[in-house]
C-alpha cells in the first residue's frame, strides 16, 4: 500500500470521522488541529463532537495506537484537509483556513504525497492551493507544472455525509473524485478504498468543486420551494402538508418539506459560493436563500399574532401570558444549535415577550447564553401545562409523540406541521 501515514488536517465533524475510518483499517493516522482541547480529548480516546458510533471508533483507534492528535502537521504519505470555509463580507467564500492549513503542511511535504481538499469550496479552490504549496515549496514539482510527472499529487474530493448519520455515510457513499490529472485521480481513489464501500467517481477538480456546491444548492432550492408554498397556502387557509403529501402522490412530484428556516452550517452556506461565482446567472439560487432566511421572521410574526389573539381572548395583560417554544437545534433528534433558524426564532421571541418564555430542547442539558437571561429551560410535560401560546419549531421524536389530545391550547404555532 502507497499510504502507510495519512494525515488528517481540521478534526472536527468531518475530519475526525475521517481520520478515525482509516484508523479503524489500522492505518496509522495523525490528526492535525490547532485546538489543543481538541488534541488533548482525542488523545485520551475521547470526542469533542456529538456525532452517533464515533466515540468508540475513535476510543479503539487511539487505544490500538492508530490514532494519534498533534497541533502541527507531520511527514505523512497523505494529507486530507478538511477546515472550515466559512464565508466573509457579502457571502464571499472565505478561504483562509485552507491557506493556513496548506502552509502548515508545507514544510513537512515530502515527494511522492498526495494532498486532498475535502472543505467545500468555491470552484478553482483546489488549483488555489496547489499554487500556494507551490510557492511554499519551490524544490518540489506539482501538477500545474509538471502534470503527471510531478512530485506532489492534489485532488478535490468533497464530503457529503450527513450528520447524525456520518459514521455510515462515509462508508456507504460513492466519493466523487477531481484530481488536478489523472495519476492524482488514481491515488485519491486508493486512498479512499481503504475504507469506502461505496464507488469513486473520477472528474476534473472544478467539476467536483461545483458537484458538491450543486448537491446543497440543489436541497436549498427545493426547501425554499416547500417553504414559499407555506406562506401561500398560509394565506389561502390551507394545509399545506396535507397538500405536499397530495401533490407528492404524482409519479414526478416529490417537495421537500417546509420548516421554520433552513439552517446548519452547509446548506445556507453552500450556495452563496455559486452565487459570489456568477452572480449574473445564479438568480434562482441567490433567490432560494433569501426565501429560506426569510422564513423565520415570517415565524416570527405569526406568533406575535397568536400572542395578540391570545391577549384580547383572554382579556389578560401580556406580562401574564406565557410562550413555549418546542426545539432549537438545526433539524431533529441532534443537539447542534449552530445557525439553527429555531435558536433565532426563539431567541427574538424571548427578548420581545413581556410574559414568561419557556424553552423545550430534549438534547440539551442547560441553555446557551444567548437564551439564558429570557428564558427558561423546562421539561416538555411543564411547557404543555403551563403555557398559552405554542410554538413547535423542531420536529424531535419527543415531539411528535404527542398527540393532539395533549394539546389544549388554542394559539399554536407549528412550523414542521406534527400537532395541527
Ligand atoms: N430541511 C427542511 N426541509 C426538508 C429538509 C431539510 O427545512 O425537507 C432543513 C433542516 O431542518 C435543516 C436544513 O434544512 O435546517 C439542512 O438539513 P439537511 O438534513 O437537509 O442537511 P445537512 O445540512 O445536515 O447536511 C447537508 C447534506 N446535503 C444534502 O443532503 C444535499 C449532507 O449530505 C452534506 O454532506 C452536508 O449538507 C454538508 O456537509 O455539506
Amino acid at each position: 500500500m502507497s499510504f502507510t501515514t495519512i494525515s488528517v488536517v481540521g478534526l472536527g465533524y468531518i475530519g475526525l470521522p475521517t481520520a478515525a475510518a482509516f484508523a479503524s483499517r489500522q492505518c496509522q493516522v495523525i490528526g492535525v488541529d490547532v485546538n489543543q482541547h481538541a488534541v488533548d480529548t482525542i488523545n485520551r480516546g475521547e470526542i469533542h463532537i456529538v456525532e452517533p458510533d464515533l466515540d468508540n471508533v475513535v476510543k479503539t483507534a487511539v487505544e490500538n495506537g492508530y490514532l494519534r492528535a498533534v497541533t502541527r502537521p507531520l511527514t505523512a504519505d497523505a494529507y486530507l484537509i478538511a477546515v472550515p470555509t466559512p464565508f466573509k463580507g457579502d457571502h464571499e467564500p472565505d478561504l483562509r483556513y485552507v491557506k493556513a492549513a496548506a502552509e502548515s503542511i508545507a514544510p513537512v511535504l515530502k515527494k511522492g504525497a498526495l494532498v486532498v481538499l475535502e472543505s467545500t469550496s468555491p470552484v478553482g479552490a483546489t488549483e488555489q492551493m496547489a499554487g500556494w504549496l507551490a510557492e511554499l515549496r519551490p524544490d518540489l514539482s506539482f501538477p500545474q507544472q509538471a502534470g503527471e510527472q510531478a512530485d506532489i499529487n492534489i485532488a478535490y474530493c468533497p464530503e457529503r455525509v450527513l450528520p447524525g448519520q456520518v459514521m455510515i455515510e462515509l462508508i456507504k457513499n460513492d466519493r466523487v473524485i477531481g484530481g488536478m490529472t489523472a495519476v492524482c485521480s488514481t491515488r485519491a481513489c486508493e486512498l479512499y478504498n481503504i475504507f469506502l464501500e461505496g464507488e469513486c467517481v473520477v472528474t476534473h477538480s472544478r467539476t467536483a468543486e461545483m458537484c458538491k456546491l450543486t448537491e446543497n444548492s440543489f436541497r436549498d432550492v427545493n426547501i425554499a420551494f416547500a417553504n414559499e408554498l407555506s406562506l401561500i397556502c398560509a394565506e389561502n387557509g390551507i394545509n399545506v402538508w396535507e397538500l405536499i403529501s397530495l401533490a407528492n402522490r404524482h409519479p414526478r412530484v416529490n417537495i421537500l418539506q417546509p420548516g421554520p428556516g433552513v439552517g446548519g452550517h452547509c446548506i445556507a452556506v453552500d450556495p452563496w459560493f455559486i452565487v459570489a461565482q456568477s452572480p449574473q446567472y445564479a438568480r434562482l439560487i441567490r433567490t432560494a436563500r433569501e426565501v429560506n432566511d426569510s422564513k423565520p421572521l415570517w415565524v416570527i410574526e405569526r406568533v406575535k399574532a397568536a400572542v395578540a389573539d391570545c391577549l384580547s381572548d383572554t382579556e389578560g395583560r401580556a406580562s401574564d401570558v406565557t410562550l413555549a417554544c418546542f426545539g432549537l437545534s438545526f433539524k431533529p433528534n441532534i443537539d447542534d444549535l449552530r445557525e439553527s433558524p429555531a435558536m433565532s426564532i426563539a431567541e427574538k421571541l424571548a427578548c420581545w415577550h413581556k410574559g414568561k418564555t419557556l424553552i423545550v430542547e430534549p438534547n440539551i442539558d442547560s441553555l446557551p447564553g444567548s437564551l439564558a437571561a429570557h428564558s427558561e429551560l423546562v421539561s416538555l410535560d411543564v411547557a404543555l401545562q403551563q403555557a398559552d401560546v405554542l410554538v413547535l419549531l423542531v420536529d424531535h421524536h419527543e415531539f411528535k409523540a404527542i398527540t393532539g389530545e395533549q394539546i389544549k391550547q388554542p394559539w399554536v404555532v407549528d412550523t414542521k406541521g406534527i400537532w395541527r
